[in-house]
């Protein structure tokens, strides 16, 4: 029965990660702030979406995220109120255009200009087929209906779930989620500043009402990126604690 399966989200699941949350977030955008023990999350309409939590991107890796293997115990936690649940994999062949390793006179995290904008250069990640691209250990994949692989073409990256980085290409999600008849989106995962990010602006700009959860996510922090991705969700609209 759909009412047996629906439940709340408990505030001390989420805050319980607190300490590992960015300090100054809650302070500088509290008015978009939500709070999560108000949220009947886990109806047939709502889906959880987990970015990327990858070994690459939890410390040792080699895109590694300071403290993102701790949010995981959390995500498994939120997991057991949803229904549905997407999860995504960066997925690149060994030549991929963002790895710096295709260029010989780039440094790493420098950008470059390509056909679809501007392209941060990273470090070779989740190559396909291997260990770094594998979901963490400690991650429940058990509870998802579907992954999304995304960032498998060589010429074009992709951050966000739905689209490629040409912001066109799509990867399937939105289809899925229509089909569902999904109207709200939850995001987790890893990293809140690239693909957390943009996966949220495309979920809010395709009309689904979309929340970050702000104790299930860190970021890489390269430059302004924390502040522009703080910025942009209080300016689309899209709630996020
Ligand atoms: C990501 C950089 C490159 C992410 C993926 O998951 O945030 N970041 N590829
Ligand atoms: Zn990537």
């Amino acid at each position: 029965m759909v009412l047996n399966r629906r439940k709340f989200i408990k505030y001390s699941i989420i805050s319980s990660l607190a300490t590992h949350s960015v300090g100054f977030i809650s302070s500088a955008y509290a008015d978009n702030k939500v709070s999560l023990s108000n949220v009947n999350a886990g109806s047939d309409s709502d889906i959880l979406l987990i970015i990327d939590v990858q070994n690459d991107f939890c410390p040792g890796g080699s895109l590694g995220v300071k403290d993102g293997d701790k949010i995981i115990k959390n995500i498994n936690l939120i997991q057991e109120s949803f229904s549905n649940i997407a999860l995504t994999q960066d997925w690149h062949p060994i030549n991929h255009s963002s790895f710096v390793t295709e260029y010989s006179d780039k440094d790493v995290f420098s950008s470059i200009d390509m056909p679809y904008g501007k392209q941060t250069l990273w470090p070779a990640h989740c190559v396909q087929g291997t260990n770094g691209a594998d979901f963490h250990k400690d991650l429940n994949t058990l509870k998802a209906n579907t992954i999304i692989r995304k960032g498998f073409r060589k010429e074009i990256d992709s951050y966000s779930g739905f689209f490629e980085n040409d912001k066109v290409t799509p990867t399937g999600l939105e289809g899925l989620l229509k089909t569902l008849k999904i109207k709200r989106v939850f995001i987790c995962g890893l990293a809140l500043d690239f693909c957390v990010n943009y996966t949220a602006l495309d979920a809010k700009s395709l009309g689904f009402e979309t929340i970050v959860i702000e104790g299930a996510t860190l970021p890489v922090d390269i430059g302004d990126s924390i502040k522009n991705t703080l910025r942009g969700f209080k300016n689309k609209g899209i709630h996020y604690g």
